[in-house]
């Protein structure tokens, strides 16, 4: 069948019904066998690093040979500029996977499996073509069920190159049947002793009324250098700045006082993250115009290498789905929902077992931080840093809320954020990447 056959069956319509009593709980909608994908959200991070070069590139880059990784601009004015147009230039990169690559491969959105508390993925990049570059690992865990949360961490030992952060979304649907979706938490990249804080941005899902779900992201993303270099993008659809989808523009300010104040960018990057995008510094006489940046249209992804299912631990997610995975290959109804209640029991039993014993389920490589309780003066703590440096606030708001902005005036008292730790990985006995 095809999506507009699909659309116009009777259980696309009963589903698409079912959505006018949303709660806001995406796992409670039972949606038809052929817009679930097998893939569990818990192994979403893996999209952060699909380009593993580019991942590294801003290790390599220093005070001798910064001017070489960015010949476009024979007047850049210091390594830390070369590396956040290379953080700059990984990110876009991303996009792609992080939004677009279920589309390419399964022809639209599909609905991701809902991972259980203490769910693990693991995997890694052996980058076995370039000596330099040394194993990159990612570990994901499922910290939270409700609200569902995935912490990740993603390490190259060899390059001094770590991203760690956590996911979290809320969603709800428009009268068109539009998902809107903000995004919560964030990413701290650090490359070497230089440290990035990164926010993911909202987005909406469109297509859901035709069967043929696609991701379209809208509102910022800001990328704040330890440096002070700030990255600011700006996401839109078709026909908002430009007449294209997946169309972004990405400023890049000295710092981030001369973007709250309005201030020229330095560059400006525009075009679309699925396909070309151009840079333009910003200066007069104007000797950057246009100049192609990225094109994610010719790069290729790098997929991690995960263990075979049969090595893998019970918790491990391809090996904890296998039987509800098999079962939507199968485009099986009825086992869907068989294998998916025997996981569901189970996860209910242990947690009557630990309510009765009064202990709660103990996090694997992350411990959930409060910073309402920590010193927020403290610039040794990066994230502290980073975010008075953005002036952004640290509380539980969508990604990205600046202080003073409304959803950062509500009455929220919480500033938990997931943290890895890396002693507890080292001592890791049963789970290898
Ligand atoms: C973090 C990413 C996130 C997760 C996904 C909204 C969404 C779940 C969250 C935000 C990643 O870093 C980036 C990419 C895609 C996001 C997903 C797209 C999507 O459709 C799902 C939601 C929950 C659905 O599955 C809605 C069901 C719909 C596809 C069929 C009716």
């Amino acid at each position: 069948m095809t999506a507009s056959q699909y659309a116009t069956s009777s259980s696309w319509t009963s589903f698409l019904k079912s959505l006018a009593s949303f709660t806001g709980d995406i796992s409670s909608l039972t949606a038809p066998p052929f817009i679930l994908s097998p893939v569990s959200l818990c192994e979403f991070p893996k999209y952060w690093a699909e380009h593993p070069d580019l991942f590294l590139q801003a290790s390599f880059i220093n005070e001798q040979n910064y001017k070489s990784y960015f010949p476009e601009d024979p007047n850049i004015c210091s390594p830390e500029m070369a590396r956040t147009l290379a953080v700059t230039k990984w990110f876009i990169s991303i996009l792609r996977s992080q939004y677009f690559s279920r589309n390419e491969a399964e022809g639209s959105e599909k609905k991701p499996l809902n991972p259980f508390l203490g769910e693990l993925f693991v995997g890694k990049w052996d980058n076995k073509k370039n000596e330099e570059f040394g194993e990159t690992i990612l570990l994901a865990e499922q910290v939270s069920h409700h609200p569902p949360k995935t912490a990740y961490s993603i390490f190259n030992d060899k390059n001094d190159v770590k991203l760690q952060g956590y996911s979290q979304i809320k969603a709800s649907f428009s009268k068109t049947l539009t998902l809107q979706v903000k995004q919560y938490g964030h990413s701290l990249l650090s490359i070497k002793d230089e440290h990035y804080l990164i926010t993911p941005p909202p987005l909406h899902v469109e297509g859901i009324l035709v069967a043929s779900p696609f991701v379209e992201l809208e509102g910022r993303s800001y990328i704040q250098s330890s440096s002070g270099i700030l990255t600011v993008f700006d996401f839109s659809g078709r026909g908002y700045f430009s007449g294209r989808k997946n169309s972004f523009k990405a400023r890049i300010f000295k710092n981030a006082i001369n973007f709250h104040m309005k201030k020229e960018p330095v560059y400006t990057i525009c075009g679309q993250w699925s396909g070309l995008s151009t840079i333009t510094k910003n200066e007069i006489p104007n000797t950057i115009c246009n100049v192609p940046f990225y094109d994610s249209n010719r790069t290729l992804v790098e997929h991690l290498i995960v263990k075979p299912i049969e090595e893998q631990h019970p918790l491990e997610s391809r090996n904890a789905w296998k039987e509800v995975a098999e079962a939507i290959r199968l485009q099986d109804f009825g086992l869907i929902g068989k294998a998916k209640s025997a996981l569901e029991n189970s996860q209910r039993a242990l947690r009557k077992e630990e309510e009765a014993k009064g202990v709660d389920w103990k996090r694997r490589w992350f411990i959930d931080v409060n910073y309402s309780k920590v010193n927020t003066t403290n610039q040794d703590d990066v994230y502290i840093k980073l975010a008075s440096m953005l002036n952004a606030s640290m509380k539980n708001v969508p990604s990205g809320t600046l202080l003073g902005e409304k959803e950062d005036k509500k009455v929220v008292t919480s500033s938990m954020h997931w943290r890895f730790q890396r002693d507890l990985w080292d001592e890791e006995k049963e789970v290898v990447a």
